[in-house]
């Protein structure tokens, strides 16, 4: 367990082969097709961080993201996978680290659209403390042709970089060099952990099935609080922040 929490400092982010078991994979893929389906419920969360896109070739949603889920399905709380990835998220950066926000990332089938290289800490407000975890739950086996997630090792004071909106208000992207990035495949139930200056992508999904990944994203107590207190609760707009 150390050299991994070691890896997660240095390098900025680390994989894990199994955080939850098969039967707890199928109760959360039943909640997350309930609330994907649920087109109503979750309006006031959901977007396509390919960008809204709404031209007639446009219809189908490319990448589904739908920010705390677990507002509107508290089962979703109940499942194991979120008491393990806490456990997880503070044995690598401490007993301070709770739940901020999930959200769900969903690639539909044939929509070949990668979600571009960003930095997760451009998305939010600066904080003084800025220790952070993010949890990507695979619910489907992962490899680079439906989206599995890639990484660019952490350098020493990455600072965050200026990134852009895709067009009609689609995912934040920055310029990077890819040339070391290393991606990780995982079966379902297996998961990465993620900090905020790390870099990462995923290509388009190119598949036959839907790649269903479930995110949880820890930071310390205070540090909630004190986004709270300047009304961030991650369900507003996309842009950069930071
Ligand atoms: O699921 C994806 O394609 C991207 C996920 C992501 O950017 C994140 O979890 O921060």
């Amino acid at each position: 367990m150390e050299t991994i929490r070691s890896k997660f400092i240095k390098e900025g982010f680390i994989k894990i082969d199994q955080l939850i078991t098969a039967d707890e994979v199928a109760t959360l893929r039943t909640l997350y097709d309930k609330l994907l389906q649920d087109t109503v419920k979750t309006a006031h969360l959901r977007s396509d961080l390919a960008g809204a896109d709404n031209s007639a070739d446009r219809k189908v949603e490319r990448i589904t993201q739908i920010m705390r889920p677990s507002t509107i399905a508290q089962e979703l709380i109940e499942n194991t996978a979120y008491k393990k990835a806490e456990q997880w998220a503070k044995h690598l950066l401490g007993p301070d680290m709770e739940l901020d926000f999930d959200m769900m990332i969903n690639k539909a089938p044939n929509t070949n659209t990668p979600t571009p290289w960003h930095q997760d800490a451009a998305y939010w407000i600066a904080m003084p403390d800025k220790r952070s975890a993010s949890c990507w739950i695979a619910l489907d086996k992962v490899f680079e042709e439906n989206g599995c997630m890639w990484f660019i090792p952490k350098t020493e004071g990455t600072p965050v970089l200026p990134h852009k909106n895709l067009p009609h208000g689609g995912a934040l992207y920055c310029e990077t060099d890819s040339s070391e990035a290393i991606c990780i495949p995982l079966n379902p139930g297996g998961c990465t952990f993620h900090d905020g200056f790390t870099l990462h992508f995923s290509q388009g999904n190119v598949t036959e099935t839907q790649r269903r990944a479930l995110i949880l994203n820890f930071r310390p107590k205070k540090m909630i609080e004190f986004e709270r207190e300047q009304g961030v609760d991650h369900t507003g707009e996309r842009k950069q922040r930071n």
